[in-house]
């Protein structure tokens, strides 16, 4: 992992309809997200909020979708953000809604083409995210990005994903929502889905170690996509999209200590926070807490444990 954390603030929100998300940056900052990462030893850059060029029209047939040219904006914009912040260090976007993963992942995908490295996307998530533009009925673009990045069509005007990342380098974790186009499409692809029933017959550890262990045999980088829904609604309320049965406090823990113990994170969102539907901070505290396990915090530190 590299030492310098760059955060990239990302208050996007048109990629759903709930008024809030755009408040996501400002509360990782005000949750100590950039001192708990310096406590943890690393530089951490802040290079504030990115603001996307004004939006141009832009329309299609599928009539619900919504915001489409902003979300070409934002998609730009912080496409070339995230690609610049790979060359310098660990990208952090701050979310912002999932739809910000359309340029996040972009830009990590072309520095992996420039860098001749195969990219691996872990998605931590209630829901698949495999919709296209086409496909969407809720017409809310946080619901696209994964079939985006895995190249598929029906993304015009958006665009083309600069270096699709193929389907074995894809891990959904923690999925208990698919639509039914999603389904139907993810039938095709050979795209790795560890729903809720996977991940309570063998654990939360076991098939993520098998990922990770293909991630470091092929020398990949490794992007990491948070979605807040991941979590049990119970202990992280501040998403708009909340699915029962997510992981639990513990389970998320393990998740973000594995990674860290692998080494091989080399940037990661962190998506779909609402401040405005949270109770007293105690989503956005949670978030912060599994980034510091991801970066190595940990409750008993054993020095003989190596890593990897
Ligand atoms: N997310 N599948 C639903 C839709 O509206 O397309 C929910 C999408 C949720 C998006 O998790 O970022
Ligand atoms: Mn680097
Ligand atoms: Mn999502
Ligand atoms: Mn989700």
């Amino acid at each position: 992992m590299n030492d310098r954390c760059i955060l990239i603030g990302a208050p996007v929100e048109s990629g759903q309809r709930y008024a809030g998300c755009l408040m996501g940056p400002a509360a990782y900052r005000a949750g100590k997200l950039p001192e708990t990462l310096i406590s943890l030893g690393r530089e951490v850059e802040d290079r504030g909020d990115v603001i996307p060029a004004p939006a141009r029209p832009a329309q299609i047939a599928n009539t619900a979708v919504h915001s489409l040219p902003e979300t070409i904006a934002w998609t730009e914009a912080l496409g070339r953000a995230t690609e610049r912040a790979m060359a310098d260090g660990f990208p952090i976007v701050m979310g912002g809604d999932h739809s910000l993963a359309l340029g996040s992942v972009a830009g990590v995908a072309r520095y992996a083409q420039e860098q001749g490295r195969p990219l691996f996307v872990l998605w931590l998530d209630a829901h698949t995210d495999f919709h296209t533009l086409e496909t969407t009925q809720s017409g809310n673009l946080h619901g696209t990005p994964v079939a985006y990045l895995a190249g598929k069509p029906g993304f015009d005007p958006l665009p083309p994903f600069p270096a699709p990342v193929p389907a074995e380098q894809i891990c959904l974790y923690g999925i208990r929502s698919i639509d039914p186009a999603e389904h139907a499409a993810l039938l095709e692809h050979d795209i790795q889905i560890n729903d809720m029933r996977v991940l309570d017959e063998k654990g939360i550890a076991a098939p993520l170690s098998a990922f990770l262990k293909r991630v470091k045999q092929a020398n990949g980088l490794l992007h990491v996509s948070l979605d807040v829904d991941f979590l049990d609604p119970a202990i992280a309320p501040a998403v708009g999209t909340t699915v029962p049965g997510g992981a639990t406090f513990r389970e998320a823990h393990l998740v973000m200590e594995l990674l860290h113990e692998s080494g091989l994170v080399s940037s990661l969102d962190l998506v779909e926070l609402n401040p405005f539907l949270d109770e007293r901070g105690r989503t956005t505290n949670l978030m912060v807490d599994l980034v510091a396990s991801l970066f190595g915090r940990k409750v008993f530190d054993r020095p003989t444990r190596s890593a990897g």
